[in-house]
């Protein structure tokens, strides 16, 4: 793929090589040891930074490593650095290093994966002009406050998760997400910003404070908001998505605007925003592939070109206004409105009513009342994102 065609002209190298540079691997305790390799241009193979290894410890010289660059529970390590490192074949791989505070890669370009994994004393990258290419990037559990570092252009899978300091996101250069890009239980104060992101397949938030996407065009997968603290968000350019579309327990949402969205490929999830009180900021909406399930307070909800929703639809709201559930059943009665359709008013709980509340234990109970059921049933297209957040936020 588009990572291998970047990594084959520095591969040319390899012809440079002398036996020491050849793995399968080399294991490493000290700066001392890793001169051993400082000749090598590429090290053929895995350098892996044994657990012992304590203080600081530099890799100088070499520019690629085709395997992975790995270091596991070296709990007296305070800092890596290897300046002239500018390629890593496999995964960049570093968990529970206890106390590691610097990490220096002046020179590094692209890598297979970083996966960074509790580094609670790292709270930020040296990493000169920055990664541009990665497939796959995990980094959980570190006092990072930013991602400055990680500038990548493309990104397989992307999950950012349980960095408690972690206030800012702000990936310039990001265009495509091909499989999944999350970011879930960092800090409250989150601020995403992805100005040039224009195609991604599957996009969670959970607990954000912002999240700008303004060229967003295409989510070919799901598209699932859970916990934000905004008041308003816009996707100005997002015609489709290709599976599920949730905004959920965002509790100061007023404002939900989609301007240019034509279709959602899977069901449309709102619940549990307790201050939406209006649905009505989708002009373009013609079909959704899915269901309908609405809940909360809203008392106006309006899609003036929806013309066909293949699956149901299961409306609850607190408002009393009878003439919302009157929309609904009109709809169903056209026939734009597929499936089965229930529509209930002067629900006083209804906000609380969301996929959440049943996705809690992890599983899909079928032992839930009809009522749980007709609102939440664990076969309809949502199960995907409830089974999601089930695996972020409690397991
Ligand atoms: C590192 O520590 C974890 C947790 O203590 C343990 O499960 C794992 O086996 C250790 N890994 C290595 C390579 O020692
Ligand atoms: C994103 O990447 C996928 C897979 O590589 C590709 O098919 C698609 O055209 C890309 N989209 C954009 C907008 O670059
Ligand atoms: C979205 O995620 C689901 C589940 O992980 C996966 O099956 C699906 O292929 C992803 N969608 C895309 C477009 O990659
Ligand atoms: C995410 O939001 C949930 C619900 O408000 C909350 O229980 C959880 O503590 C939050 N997590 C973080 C890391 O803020
Ligand atoms: C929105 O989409 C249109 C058409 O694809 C494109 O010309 C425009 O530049 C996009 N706007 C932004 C802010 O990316
Ligand atoms: C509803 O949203 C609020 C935040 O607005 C959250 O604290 C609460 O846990 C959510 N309830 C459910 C059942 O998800
Ligand atoms: C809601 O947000 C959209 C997009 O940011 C904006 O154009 C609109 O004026 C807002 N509406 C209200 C009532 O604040
Ligand atoms: C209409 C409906 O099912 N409302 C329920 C929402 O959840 C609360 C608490 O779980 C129930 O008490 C309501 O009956």
């Amino acid at each position: 793929m588009a990572f291998q065609k970047f990594i084959i002209p520095t591969l040319a190298f390899a012809g440079a090589v002398v036996a020491q540079c050849d793995g399968p691997s080399i294991t490493i305790a000290s700066s001392t040891d890793a001169e051993q390799i400082s000749n090598c241009r590429t090290y053929d193979g895995d350098v892996i930074i044994d657990e012992s290894a304590s203080g600081t410890l530099q890799i100088n010289g070499v520019q690629q490593i085709t395997g992975s660059l790995t270091c596991l529970n070296a709990t007296q390590l305070t800092s890596i650095s290897a300046d002239q490192l500018g390629s890593i074949g496999g995964t960049f791989d570093l968990e529970r290093l206890t106390i590691l505070s610097g990490l220096s890669m002046g020179s590094l370009q692209a890598v297979n994966g970083i996966k960074f994994i509790s580094l609670p004393a790292l709270q930020s990258l040296n990493f000169g002009s920055g990664v541009r290419r990665a497939n796959n990037v995990e980094i959980s559990d570190t006092a990072l406050t930013s991602l400055s570092g990680i500038e990548l252009e493309a990104v397989t899978t992307m999950n950012i998760n349980n960095n408690r300091y972690l206030t800012e996101v702000d990936v310039n250069n990001l265009g495509n997400v091909t499989r999944a890009l999350t970011f879930a239980a960092n800090s409250a104060q989150l601020k995403i910003s992805l100005p040039n992101l224009e195609s991604a397949a599957n996009l969670t938030f959970i607990n954000v404070s912002d999240v700008s996407m303004p060229s967003l065009s295409k989510v070919g997968g799901a598209f699932g908001t859970y916990f934000a603290t905004f008041e308003t968000f816009s996707a100005p350019n997002l015609t489709s998505t290709g599976s599920d579309l949730a905004f959920v327990s965002c509790g100061m949402l007023t404002n939900l605007s989609f301007p240019q969205l034509t279709t959602i490929g899977g069901g449309f999830l709102i619940a549990n925003n307790s201050q939406l009180e209006t649905i009505d900021q989708f002009p373009q909406l013609k079909t959704v592939a899915g269901a309908l399930n609405f809940a909360g307070v809203f008392d106006k909800v309006t899609f003036p070109k929806l013309a066909d929703v293949r699956g149901g639809a299961d409306i609850e709201s607190s408002t009393q206004d009878q003439t919302l559930c009157d929309d609904f059943k009109k709809a169903a009665d056209s026939g734009i409105i597929k499936g089965d359709t229930s529509c209930k008013v002067n629900e006083a709980n209804a906000q609380t009513n969301g996929s959440t509340t049943s996705s809690g234990g992890g599983s899909s109970s079928s032992s839930s009342s009809a009522a749980d059921a007709s609102l939440f049933d664990p076969s309809a297209p949502l199960t995907g994102l409830s089974a999601l957040i089930a695996a972020i936020l409690f397991i």
